[in-house]
């Protein structure tokens, strides 16, 4: 018996909630017949013919066709879509392999960066979303995909009032303004964990002092997300981590 990846079945059903009208006729998780005849994420990895296999004995299926109509006054797939690339460059959607949509793909191998899709079928009526090869990916369950963010007049996390009091922060930095960023780094993106070069694989410390481990999950988010990388969260990370939520 195939399962899907618990994240890409959560997704289904959060944008199912994010628009209650949007379409299912090109939905699905499971190849046709002639996804079966090529390997294909949509082919359940232990007894189809899938794109790559971990032999866990757990049937696993690692992709998800959304419908692109979505039947709102005001969100479009192109959006959605979008909202999903900028999450997976910055580690928020750090379970997202590739995605193709309307021609076009974005893979994890080279950072998200925008290529023309090759193949065929150049998926104009829906999104092939594509969870990634680990078995993290694999077992991980409440994941939010944050489309309550999308075509909201009042964002889920209001810009504040401009503070004329706010500092760059930057190593060497300390006080409250450094354990909120080094608490929303923590929360938001922990998957930065197994990249960074100083204590890899641990959390960030929320100690309050911007030392050389906040330093390091500063310039992997501007890596991430095109900033240059001067470890320094001045006005234009500050700008690009309020994108993700960040209200300080
Ligand atoms: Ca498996
Ligand atoms: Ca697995
Ligand atoms: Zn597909």
């Amino acid at each position: 018996m195939w399962v899907v990846v618990p994240c890409l079945k959560e997704g289904r059903d959060q944008l199912d909630a994010r628009f209650p009208n949007r379409e299912h006729g090109a939905e699905g998780f499971v190849g046709d017949t002639a996804h079966q005849g090529s390997s294909s994420s949509h082919n359940p990895d232990e007894t189809g013919n899938p794109e790559y296999s971990d032999r866990d004995g757990k049937d696993e299926v690692r992709a998800w066709d959304a419908d692109k109509d979505l039947h709102d006054p005001v969100v479009t797939m192109e959006q959605v879509v979008q909202h999903l690339i900028e999450g997976a460059r910055s580690g928020r959607f750090w379970w997202i392999r590739y995605i193709i949509f309307d021609g076009r793909i974005w893979h994890r191998r080279d950072g998200f960066v925008t290529h023309v899709y090759t193949g065929s079928n150049k998926h104009t009526d829906h999104a092939h979303i594509n969870s990634d090869f680990t078995q993290q990916a694999d077992t991980v369950t409440g994941t939010d995909w944050g489309f309550n963010e999308l075509g909201q007049s009042n964002p889920s996390h209001p810009a504040p009032a401009p503070n004329p009091g706010v500092r760059d922060l930057q190593q060497g930095s300390q006080g409250d303004d450094v354990r909120n960023l080094q608490q929303f780094l923590r929360n938001n993106f922990p998957i930065y964990r197994k990249y960074v070069s100083v204590k890899r694989n641990q959390l960030i410390s929320v100690d309050g002092d911007f030392g050389p481990q906040t330093k390091a999950w500063v310039v992997e988010f501007q890596r991430r997300t095109g900033l240059l990388r001067d470890g320094i969260v001045g006005p234009n990370t500050r700008a690009k981590l309020k994108v993700y939520g960040y209200t300080h």
